[in-house]
């Protein structure tokens, strides 16, 4: 019996250290009003222009988007973004302090608008010259349940500042496209 232990402690040891070494987040918060509830007067949802800075911390970057108040459940708070606007292919960004050589963790919470043709809503992530793609299916998605996705990705910043820019990648159904709440940018120790 004596052995059977040994060789089960022995196990899990040999288990527990093949796990991946977990990474460790710094505490600190970059992102200013990442759930995007503090903004203009919105009641279904109001669409915002290229260049517009009226989302605290946020700055529209192209086309338009719409800025959702009830229009559909949001992930965080009462308040997301249709990433296309009315119509309009749009995005968002938001410039944050980096360390030169530091790597970040970007989240987000992402879905799409449940109301238009296209069932595939798709959306990138910019940040120093690195970019990453996402996918979201919209598959009996409702504005009640909108199948909100946590998404998470790692970058590497080499200047005092980095912009970090979000938006879609679709050319289709130009007036409902992919849902974006809920972002956070976080050091990585
Ligand atoms: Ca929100």
């Amino acid at each position: 019996m004596r052995t059977l232990a040994l060789l089960a402690t022995v196990l899990l040891i040999v288990s527990v250290s093949a796990a991946p070494v977990p990474v460790e987040i710094n505490a600190v918060e970059l992102i200013v009003n990442g759930g995007f509830e503090d903004g203009p007067e919105v009641e279904v949802y109001t669409s915002l222009d290229e260049k517009s800075d009226a989302m605290k911390g946020w700055i529209v970057t192209r086309g338009q988007i719409d800025y959702c108040g009830s229009h559909w459940r949001a992930a965080e708070g009462k308040r997301s973004l249709d990433l296309h606007g009315s119509p309009g292919y749009g995005g968002v960004k938001q410039t944050i302090k980096t360390d030169k050589g530091a790597t970040y963790r970007v989240t987000f919470q992402m879905a799409g608008n449940p109301n238009v043709g296209s069932k595939k809503m798709t959306l990138a992530v910019w940040a120093n010259k690195q970019t990453k793609g996402f996918e979201f299916d919209c598959t009996d998605k409702s504005i009640e349940d909108m199948g909100w996705i946590k998404q998470s990705w790692d970058f590497k910043a080499d200047a005092d500042e980095t912009v970090i820019e979000i938006a879609t990648t679709m050319k289709a159904d130009e007036f409902g496209g992919p849902a974006l709440d809920d972002v956070s940018v976080k050091r990585l120790k």
